[in-house]
């Protein structure tokens, strides 16, 4: 039996129960939802005493304009559960009321709101859609964890008085996930990007090529995906598919609907043994390596001294580049452990301008510190040691640094070496030791000036299913994300113990398959 048709069975199940305990007219008390209880945490939060705001069946929403396809998406998300109409309106008042530039607050920035709630109304503003958006995450955990249920639910629908006012600690928040390895389609992708997104998470790294697997289609290049893609590639030999074009624009359109970003990453010059299977002048014999199925790393690279190299690097480049609307694009750059290192510069030196010549900043794993052009890119900072005196360099020249520190921020990392999936080569990594670290001075020598952000990488040697990703991802990923939008004076390990096992019947709700971690007191 599907999971959607077991939620439907409980949902009935509850529904009846209700019915018959509850007499017409008594409703159920109020949850334990407050003000507080929101993950990332607000910046400020001011209670206040009077009587909560009620959501009722003649509430409305009120947006106009830009504000209005957040306005539409919020009634979406709480029609279900509550089963009001909720209509949304260009005016009206008592309810809801979604508006942007109406506080001349410059503090709140471009993904910042301020939200009032009173027994009144809910008055939600923001300079910019993207922080209505984020103002609207925070709308739906503040309402009882049962706003998440599929099916109509007695409650009493309220929502804590007070003011928040809020803004993310970096512009950079990210997730990553590896669909190389083993391949993860669409429809998983946007599950990922939805619960992502509930976190104030605005990028998601799509790690499309490695070994093992070529996931996206490139004009001019059809071998890449029919032999690097097809069935038969991936990790076991179990883990094939790839994304066209098309589907990779329906990705970035249904991401940028809930304000993500797309960063694409094509790993260069290692990790390209699936690239070179199908096209052997990539190699420097112009011999085809055998396909791979292990999760070996290191040992292949692309031909640096070879001008078709560059012909390839420049058409991935660039049609990468036409497909994302974002400002940045992954070249990798990890673990050439088989490029000698002058070739492995020079190629960098070649590889990170062609970035730039197609509109967009070169991001990369934190090796490319070594070549001088790095200074213009994004560096992604995964080591487990804290010192890297050329990343410190590269950031001290003008660098910018996204934290990925593997012992701390990756999700494929074992929770404890009894759970499934994962591996543990930089540790393993508890929900408290992913949460208890501060990106801003975790790398010794880079300025917290040259922090853009953190990102949660998801590597998938070991994930064939979705629910073992949302297993890795969840609830780890939760504190990333507040490391990441949270300001630092916020930062509280008891707090988030005790918000984040509050939260846990809202994943339970949506059916997200999460670690009950024994750190925490799951509600
Ligand atoms: C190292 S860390 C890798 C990946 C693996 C990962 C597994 C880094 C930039 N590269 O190739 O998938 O470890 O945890």
């Amino acid at each position: 039996m599907g999971r959607t048709r077991i939620g439907l069975l409980l949902g009935v199940a509850a529904l009846l129960l209700t019915g018959m305990t509850g007499s017409a007219g008594r409703r159920p008390p109020p949850s334990g939802t407050t003000l507080s209880s929101v993950i990332p945490a607000p910046a400020e939060v001011v209670p206040a005493p009077s009587a909560p705001f009620e959501l009722t069946a003649s509430t409305v929403i009120t947006a106009t304009g830009a504000a209005r396809p957040v306005a539409d998406r919020l009634a979406a998300a709480l029609r279900p559960a509550t089963g009001f109409p909720l209509p949304v309106r260009a005016a009206g008042s008592g309810g809801i009321d979604l508006r942007l530039n109406a506080t001349a607050d410059p503090w709140i920035g471009d993904e910042g709101y301020r939200l009032e709630v009173g027994d009144a109304g809910v008055a939600l503003r923001a300079n910019r859609p993207a922080g209505l958006f984020a103002g609207v995450q925070t709308v739906r955990q503040l309402l009882p964890p049962a706003i998440e249920a599929m099916s109509v639910r007695r409650e009493r629908w309220t929502i804590p008085a007070g003011v928040i006012r809020d803004r993310p600690r970096y512009a950079y928040r990210g997730a990553m996930l590896d669909l190389a390895r083993h391949f993860h389609p669409p429809a998983d992708v946007k599950r990922f990007i939805d619960e992502i997104s509930r976190f104030k998470i605005n990028y998601l790294h799509l790690h499309l090529a490695d070994d093992q697997g070529w996931r996206i289609e490139i004009d001019g290049w059809p071998r890449l995906t029919t032999v690097g893609g097809g069935p038969g590639t991936g990790v076991r030999g179990i883990g094939g598919g790839f994304l066209t074009q098309d589907d990779y624009r329906d990705l970035v359109r249904y991401a940028a609907d809930r304000f993500v970003t797309i960063v694409p990453e094509i790993d260069m010059p290692g990790h390209v043994n699936a690239a070179q299977v199908a096209y052997p002048e990539l190699t420097c014999d112009g011999v085809a390596p055998r396909p791979r199925i292990d999760i070996r790393v290191g040992y292949s690279s692309l031909c640096t001294g070879k001008e078709v190299t560059y012909r390839f690097a420049e058409d991935v480049i660039r049609q990468l580049a036409a497909l994302t609307p974002g400002p940045y694009l992954h070249i990798g750059g990890d673990e050439a452990m088989s490029t000698a290192h002058p070739d492995y510069v020079a190629f960098e030196q070649r590889v990170l301008p062609l970035v730039a010549r197609y509109g967009k900043t070169a991001y990369g794993w934190h090796e490319i510190a070594a070549a001088p052009a790095a200074t213009g890119a994004v560096i992604q900072y995964w080591a487990v040691t804290r010192d890297r005196p050329e990343v410190a360099a590269a950031a001290a020249a003008g660098a910018k640094v996204v934290l990925s520190p593997a012992d701390r921020a990756y999700l494929d990392m074992q929770y404890d070496l009894l759970t499934p999936g994962g591996l543990h080569w930089a540790g393993t990594i508890e929900v408290r030791t992913a949460y208890d670290w501060d990106p801003g001075s975790w790398a010794r020598g880079v300025p917290a000036s040259a922090v853009l952000g953190v990102e949660a990488p998801l590597w998938s040697e070991t994930l064939r299913d979705y629910g073992e990703v949302e297993f890795q991802a969840f609830p780890r990923l939760a504190a990333i994300a507040e490391l990441a939008w949270s300001p630092w004076s916020t930062h509280d390990w008891i707090s988030f113990r005790d918000r984040l096992g509050a939260y846990g019947e809202r994943w339970t709700r949506r059916g997200v398959h999460f670690y009950r971690s024994p750190q925490i007191r799951w509600s």
